[in-house]
């Protein structure tokens, strides 16, 4: 659900400041996480995707291939309130995303087309959050 989706966003942005270095992304594209979802943002720069490898591996959500860690993003839904009614929908979401880009052999470039598509198929599931409902959770992690 997208109020699921909110816990999660709000948990997994605060990871953001501690790989800008590394992932070069600068306020300038992405000022705060929760944007993300924003209608106005558009997910295409590669930085973001070296951002979301640095972030997901803070959490141990990626494997060395930066591919998803199935189990582990399973398990780190279902932590956050009724996690259970998002995590086995959210991980076959980014599943078939990864097989739409599976060709792509850079993983930061890969990892960015994997987020926009997940991001539309969020929005078709009616699972995707408003940066609103992100905001009303931040200060909860
Ligand atoms: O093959 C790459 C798999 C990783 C893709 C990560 C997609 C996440 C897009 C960004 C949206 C974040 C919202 C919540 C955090 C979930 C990890």
């Amino acid at each position: 659900t997208a109020e699921v989706m909110s816990h999660v966003t709000a948990h997994f942005g605060k990871s953001l400041e501690e790989c800008r270095e590394e992932s070069g992304l600068s306020p300038e594209i992405l000022e705060e996480f929760q944007h993300f979802w924003s209608e106005d943002f558009e997910v295409v720069h590669r930085e973001l995707g070296c951002a979301l490898i640095c972030m997901s591996n803070k959490f141990s959500l990626m494997e060395d291939d930066a591919r998803m860690h199935h189990v582990n993003m399973h398990d780190y839904i279902k932590s956050f309130p009724k996690g259970e009614l998002l995590s086995a929908k959210m991980v076959e979401l980014i599943h078939n995303c990864e097989q739409e880009y599976d060709d792509i052999k850079d993983d930061c470039s890969r990892v960015v087309k994997v987020a926009a598509c997940f991001k539309l198929s969020a929005k078709d599931e009616g699972i995707a959050p408003e940066v609103a409902m992100i905001e009303a959770v931040l200060e909860k992690y």
